[in-house]
């Protein structure tokens, strides 16, 4: 069976689970401390990173890029009529995806307003540029999911969790990325790709008193278009 090393918190681990969970490939997943990686792990993985993918033939796999691409070519296409261009076109809206995953981390770690405002910043960038590429339908360039949707798919769950959680909505005026988000949420992929006790962990690390989005309650009070301007009255 596939078996993914993992880390709990980690979006370019819950890029692959995504993906393993669209194909409704069986997997199982092994948990590593990052501060203590264990020398079987480092053996496996010439990066030292998670996620690594251990394939049928046990061969291990390392870099979510090249594992995504590997489940594309070994268990089928999630679009397999794309021509050559359109699959670049589809690699580069997923590689701008995934080169924010540790910008929004830096955004959610903040310990500052002036840290969360100059962090969104950066992010709400990717977004916008999404936003003028969305609209014609259900997911980012199809009405089926799509290797794109599965690299901003941890983007969009952790911006809903600390839209919920803080009342900060890193989305605010994207309305078409906001459906967007809603469209790949209602899949239930980004509850299956994630452990159960995933939402303790992430409250634990981004949510706690730290952190500008676990101190103060955002609802009603500065958003990423009003923070420049904001005297927060809510922490
Ligand atoms: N380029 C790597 C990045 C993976 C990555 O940054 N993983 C983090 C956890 S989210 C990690 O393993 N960090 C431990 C380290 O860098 O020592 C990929 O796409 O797989």
């Amino acid at each position: 069976m596939l078996k993914v090393i993992s880390f709990t918190i980690c979006p370019f681990v819950q890029r692959i689970t995504a993906m393993l969970e669209a194909k409704q490939l069986p997997y199982e997943v092994e948990y590593i401390s990052l501060s203590d990686k264990p020398q079987w792990f480092l053996d496996i993985s010439p990066n030292g990173q998670v996620p690594v993918l251990v394939t049928e033939d046990n061969t291990a796999l390392f870099e979510s890029d090249a594992i995504a691409e590997y489940l594309e070519d070994k268990y089928g296409a999630m679009q397999p009529e794309l021509s050559v261009e359109q699959k670049a076109i589809n690699r580069a809206w997923s590689y701008l995806g995934t080169k924010h995953y540790l910008v929004q981390c830096g955004a959610q770690s903040s310990r500052t307003i002036e840290d969360l405002k100059e962090r969104s910043e950066k992010l709400r960038n990717a977004f916008e540029k999404e936003e003028g590429q969305l609209g014609k339908h259900r997911y980012f360039n199809s009405d089926e999911l799509s290797m794109v949707d599965m690299a901003w798919l941890p983007l969009l769950h952790r911006a809903d969790i600390i839209r919920r959680e803080s009342g900060y909505d890193f989305l605010e005026g994207f309305s078409k990325v906001k459906a967007w988000q809603a469209a790949i949420l209602d899949t239930g992929l980004a509850e299956r790709s994630v452990s159960e006790d995933f939402m303790e962990k992430f409250r634990g690390f981004y949510l706690s008193e730290e952190r500008v989005l676990g101190r103060c309650d955002f609802t009603d009070c500065c958003t990423p278009k009003t923070i420049n301007a904001c005297e927060p009255a809510c922490c």
